[in-house]
């Protein structure tokens, strides 16, 4: 169905044939503005963004570009054009007809995971709020923009299947998503990276590529859900989510290759003091944000999935192309787990390591990402590798939340930890020697000294193009 923009909520769910949906979302709306408003980007808000907004919802052609003042951005509700006799595709109502209402026993369970999704998206607007004043080009601040409007639409899209399908309680889960914050004492966000800060670019380029990621495989797993509004919703949000993996990649890709130009124009590896971002420190922001991002993914064991995939509510990534019985009755899966302080490798139900099956895809999709950058290093002919550290490092969830792993996988005693965790970890002092470096760049085609210029525009506009009118 195409997107319908007359209406004050643009949609393709034909909304004005649901009078009282309808009504409910527009109640919604303003809560959501003030929210915006409260808690969106600071500054630019009345500044045209060169910005993309979705048009329909078919692979060619979605989305279309041109100048929008953020809080004038239609955000709306868009799902994927449905596939006609959709069947379940694994768990228990394995061969049935997908769901087009919520089956009444799993609606506490569908209604956390939806809840749990939707949470994260404002809280990553939030944590990204501050970023606009230092960007290091106009690029990239029309690329955080772009960003933070379309975590604001997956909002809508949570909000919406809250609406439609839930009843009072979703209507009260819908507005308790505009009201907790990220890093709250009193009302934090539900999962642990997404109270974290984002306090400056690499940050959140590294963000942007690991922790957008995990939004990838958790969308994937969710897009093949019985439940078909949450599966359609979930197929058009990971279009938009492509884009926000791409920020992150190239943009670390183009850190490399400015601290490469620096190394080489000064023969040093210390790049700092020409402002530019040592390998080793990007080393240690890419071991922070890779193991808080991990943890999205919950425990290696875990009934809450294994429930999750019987029920029909969430499937593995790329379920359908899978060769097994995709009831995963009897069949073992090897996890890494922690034994008598040993790290080990164990078999086991594979029905209940489900967040592991879909950890173990995310590390291979970011280590794709880190051998493209390493051969920026490379081929700028210098002698260092960055690297995934163990994933038993710096966890807080899971198993090897209980003991402490260095990068290579060795567990070490807390006092070794409390000797060493420096050498891994940014500190105090370097994070605020990145901060130091944020200064902000609005000429039209210049980049701060940090970071080498993107490969080609947006949209084949040139790169000294005004993504952002000033
Ligand atoms: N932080 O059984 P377990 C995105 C809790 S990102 C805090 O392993 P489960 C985006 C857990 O709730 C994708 N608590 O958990 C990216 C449970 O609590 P109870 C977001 C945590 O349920 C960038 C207990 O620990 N989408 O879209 O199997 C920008 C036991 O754990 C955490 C989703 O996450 C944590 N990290 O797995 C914008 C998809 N992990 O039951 C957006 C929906 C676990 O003891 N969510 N706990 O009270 C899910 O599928 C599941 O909730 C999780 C957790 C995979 C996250």
């Amino acid at each position: 169905m195409a997107i319908d923009y007359v209406e004050r909520i643009p949609n393709n769910v034909n909304l004005s044939g649901n009078r009282r949906l309808q009504r409910a979302l527009e109640q919604w709306q303003p809560g959501f503005q003030s929210w915006w408003a409260e808690m969106g980007p600071i500054g630019f808000q009345a500044r045209e963004i060169y910005l993309r907004t979705a048009t329909s919802v078919d692979a060619q052609g979605w989305a279309t570009f041109g100048y929008v003042k953020m809080p004038e951005y239609r955000w709306g509700i868009f799902l994927a054009d449905g596939a006609r006799d959709r069947h379940i595709a694994f768990g228990d109502h394995k061969g049935g007809p997908a769901w087009q209402e919520v089956p009444g026993e799993y609606r506490g369970a569908l209604r956390r995971l939806i809840v749990t999704q939707g949470d994260t998206e404002p809280a990553s607007v939030e944590q990204q709020r501050y970023l606009g004043s230092t960007s290091p080009s106009l690029y990239d601040l029309r690329n955080l923009f772009q960003v933070n409007v379309e975590e604001g639409r997956h909002l809508w899209a949570m909000a919406y299947l809250l609406h439609a399908y839930f009843g009072r309680d979703g209507r009260e889960e819908a507005d308790a998503l505009l009201h907790r914050r990220s890093g709250s004492a009193d009302n934090p966000r539900i999962l642990g990276a997404f109270n974290e800060q984002t306090p400056d670019w690499l940050s959140f380029l590294m963000f942007t590529f690991f922790t957008d990621r995990d939004g990838k495989y958790q969308l994937a797993s969710l897009a093949e859900s019985a439940f078909d509004p949450l599966a359609r919703t979930c197929r058009f949000m990971l279009t938009e989510e492509a884009h926000h993996m791409f920020v992150g990649e190239t943009g670390i890709g183009r850190v490399v290759q400015r601290t490469c130009e620096l190394m080489k124009q000064h023969d040093t590896d210390e790049v700092g003091r020409f402002g530019g971002i040592d390998l080793k420190l990007m080393q240690k922001y890419l071991n922070f944000h890779y193991s808080v991002s991990l943890d999205l993914f919950g425990a290696e064991l875990s009934t809450n999935a294994a429930n999750y995939f019987s029920m029909g509510l969430k499937g593995r990534f790329n379920e359908e192309s899978r060769e097994d019985d995709h009831q995963l009755k009897d069949v073992s899966y090897r996890i890494t787990q922690v034994d008598e302080n040993r790290i080990v490798q164990k078999d086991q139900p594979a029905l209940l390591a489900l967040n592991e099956t879909l950890r173990d895809a995310y590390i291979v999709d970011c280590a794709r990402g880190v051998s493209r950058w390493n051969k920026v290093i490379k081929a700028a002919g210098i002698d260092f590798e960055l690297r995934l550290p163990h994933r038993g490092f710096h966890r807080a969830i899971g198993d090897c939340s209980t003991v402490k792993v260095t990068p290579e996988g060795r567990i070490v005693t807390e006092a070794e930890w409390a000797a060493h965790h420096a050498q891994w970890l940014p500190t105090a002092e370097e994070r605020q020697f990145v901060g130091s470096l944020m200064v902000g760049i609005t000429e039209p085609g210049k980049f701060a000294g940090w970071i080498g210029p993107p490969a080609r525009g947006i949209n084949h506009q040139a790169l000294d193009f005004e993504y952002v009118k000033l």
